[in-house]
């Protein structure tokens, strides 16, 4: 198949996702085309079938806001018609769906009917959509792609919820590449981090306010207080000002790295014991697999997707939002080594039914049906 896929070019988990899609697709042989403003974080390899092509955003200055959308839509119409592509595919739903029916109804003025697929993640229903000031787009583009998928069952619940959406929501989970993320020996690493074997917790997020950063940080506190540990923070963001005083305020900043924003997140994971994820929202919560992947059991919230994914007493715990000292006694059960090595084997259990190999076939059957129903 020729499949254009249009994302966030960010390290967003919905970009990530939409990369290594891109990636899988194209090493069994489908032609993809990347649509996006800059080069997508983790299209990083060569691949006779990988194409990326830019959206090109003109200024005026009239313009307070640059029409991007617009850009996007025309930039689809052109590659469909010069590719020849049999499907687009888009991630995360504003303002890739909306500008994905723009390029619909131009492209059937020319005599091309090209099927939509619009992947919803997260904050696109969740958040941002449910804004009043997105609401009725958000709904008219869902119910107006081709196919919808969610990464989630709490998602597709929660959209059909909210919104008001009359099309089928086919839930394909987000998938992790067990080949990049596994544990890998890095015991020197391990050794420079924590020379008196302390525990290692770690957090990755876009320290926005949804990931309640402050909850790893009180947690980590109070783990601190019991165990010798140290807590590793990966990702920047909005929060992480606040979040370095609050370090100092608990009098623990000799024990909390902040690595900001990393490639090989995997390194770091391929160390840990136990992964902390609090959040408000989550549909699905990838970082949790990533970490899942290398052997690294969670202690999270119950938002969203999560319990869909981290399986409570088994891979770690699942605790409501905000329930601080339940995560704590948590966190010191899992690592309590009588109990860490089952916890860890257990994750990696668990993250093996998200294999890329597994997840890969059922986007294929998907654009298939999509297709053919056309
Ligand atoms: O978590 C974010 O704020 C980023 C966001 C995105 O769209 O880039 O992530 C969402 O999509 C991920 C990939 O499907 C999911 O794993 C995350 O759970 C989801 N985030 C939220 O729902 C808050």
């Amino acid at each position: 198949m020729k499949i254009g896929i249009v994302c966030y070019p960010t390290f967003g988990g919905s970009g990530v996702v939409a990369t290594e899609l891109g990636k899988a697709l194209a090493l069994k042989g489908h032609q993809v085309h990347f649509i996006t403003y800059s080069q997508p974080a983790r299209l990083d390899v060569f691949n006779e079938n990988l194409f990326y092509h830019e959206v090109y955003i003109p200024t005026y200055p009239l313009f307070q806001y640059p029409p991007y959308e617009l850009a996007l839509a025309s930039k689809m119409v052109d590659i469909v018609r010069f590719e020849k592509l049999d499907v687009l595919h888009v991630h995360y739903a504003i303002p890739h769906a909306s500008a994905a029916y723009m390029a619909k109804q131009i492209l059937r003025t020319k005599g091309i009917n090209i099927p939509v697929i619009t992947t919803l993640h997260g904050t696109d229903i969740t958040l941002v959509g449910k804004d009043a000031s997105f609401e009725p787009v958000v709904t008219f583009s869902i119910n107006q792609s081709d196919g919808v998928t969610a990464v989630s069952d709490s998602l597709r619940a929660e959209t059909y919820d909210f919104f008001q959406i009359e099309k089928d929501i086919e839930v394909i989970p987000n998938f992790i590449d067990l080949e990049k993320f596994r544990r890998q020996k890095k015991e020197h690493f391990r050794m420079a981090i924590a020379p008196s074997h302390e525990k290692l917790l770690v957090h990755t997020s876009n320290f926005r306010g949804v990931k309640r950063v402050e909850d790893v940080i009180r947690i980590f506190a109070k783990v601190h207080e019991k165990i010798p540990s140290r807590l590793l923070l990966v990702g920047d963001g909005p929060e992480r000002p606040k979040m370095e005083k609050l370090c100092r305020e608990l009098q623990i900043c000799q024990d909390v790295r902040f690595l900001g924003k990393l490639e090989a997140v995997e390194e770091v994971l391929s160390i840990a014991d136990l992964f902390l994820m609090p959040s408000e929202k989550e549909s699905f919560g990838l970082a949790a697999l990533e970490a899942m992947a290398c052997e690294v059991p969670v202690i999270s919230s119950d938002a969203g997707g999560i319990p869909e994914l981290n399986v409570n007493g088994v891979t770690g715990f699942v605790s409501p939002v905000g329930a601080v000292d339940a995560m704590v006694q948590n966190s010191l059960y899992v690592l309590d080594d009588a109990h860490l090595p089952d916890f860890k084997a257990n994750a990696l259990k668990r993250a093996r039914d998200f294999d890329i190999e597994k997840i890969v076939p059922l986007y294929e059957a998907f654009y298939q049906r999509v297709i053919s129903e056309q």
